[in-house]
């Protein structure tokens, strides 16, 4: 415990002199003298960068207890045999039960403290988005909550490779299903799947949520600084799981407008919803997969 003050006083001193990188526990998504990408990600960061310090605090007294251990009891010259053998020392043992626990304890606790904040659910965000998680892609759904037909909607196709065939190569990047978001404006995105159990992951948003057959979950946020960012399915869904890539691009409220616009203007208005689930054994009411193929069918939208 002697050791605590000087790791204090280093790890403030080191602190000190990082940059934004470095203080925020090398997570992606911080630049210097730039706002953090969502609401959230501060949070999430101060949680790592809070957890890794005092990890490695108790992993460097460990380690210099047991380096001090190798060397002081060390067998000398002239020594045999093996040395005297001490168990049962209670103040000892209470020490390393009593420790990790508290130490398990609190992370748990400051863990649940801010899921708790962070997958609290806004009362009305300013933008609702149904996001599908379908093999091998995205659809995403503005919608206009007051009235569902007339929300507008984009229909993702997994990512294309610039050349096909060759290994290695890279994407056709004006085709990867990009989501715009309006800065500083709260959003909440229903996460739902078409098929097989996906991930929706931001990469630059330090976060990712589940997209659970017959489930929809919720993430709520405020997206905080223009830009592009990658995102991706982080679980792994069949053959092309490594394409289902997406972009979000977090715009200026005239930019989103403009998209949402757009997208209306080439005719994809409407609740571009569960009835194009793929589901194709499904004959309850209103399912489309027996009447009139669209645009996104399971067969067509593979894109291959
Ligand atoms: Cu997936």
């Amino acid at each position: 415990m002697l050791l605590v003050p000087p790791i204090a006083v280093g790890v403030v001193l080191a602190l000190t002199g990082c940059d934004d990188l470095q203080l925020h526990g090398y997570l992606p998504g911080f630049i210097s003298g730039q706002e953090p990408t969502t609401n959230q990600t501060q949070r999430v960061s101060d949680l790592w960068v809070g957890s890794w310090i005092t990890l490695l605090a108790v992993g460097v007294i460990t380690w210099a207890v047991i380096i001090w251990a190798a060397i002081v009891f060390r067998r000398r010259r002239g020594q045999t045999g093996l040395p005297v053998q001490l168990r049962y020392n209670m103040p000892l043992e209470i020490f390393y039960t009593v420790v990790p626990l508290i130490l398990v304890l609190g992370l748990f606790a400051f863990t649940a403290r801010d899921q708790t904040i962070i997958e609290t659910r806004y009362d009305k965000p300013d933008v609702t988005i149904d996001a599908y998680g379908k093999q091998w892609a995205w659809d995403f759904v503005y919608e206009n909550t007051a009235n569902e037909d007339d929300s507008v909607y984009d229909i993702g196709v997994q990512a294309q490779p610039e050349d096909e065939g060759a290994a290695n190569t890279g994407f056709v990047e004006s085709e990867i299903p990009t989501l715009y978001l309006p800065v500083n404006r709260s959003v909440e995105i229903k996460l739902r799947t078409r098929d097989v159990n996906h991930s929706f992951w931001v990469i630059d948003f330090l976060y990712k949520k589940d997209m659970i057959a017959g489930q929809t979950n919720y993430w709520d946020f405020t997206p905080t600084r223009i830009g592009t960012y990658e995102g991706k399915c982080a679980e792994l869904c069949g053959e092309y799981h490594s394409r289902m890539l997406f972009n979000v691009a977090v715009v200026s409220q005239a930019d989103y407008d403009a998209r949402v616009a757009a997208l209306r203007a080439q005719g994809n208005v409407g609740d571009y919803g569960a009835l194009y689930d793929k589901d194709d054994n499904n004959q309850a009411e209103g399912s489309q997969n027996s009447g009139e193929p669209v645009g996104s069918s399971p067969n067509e939208r593979a894109g291959d």
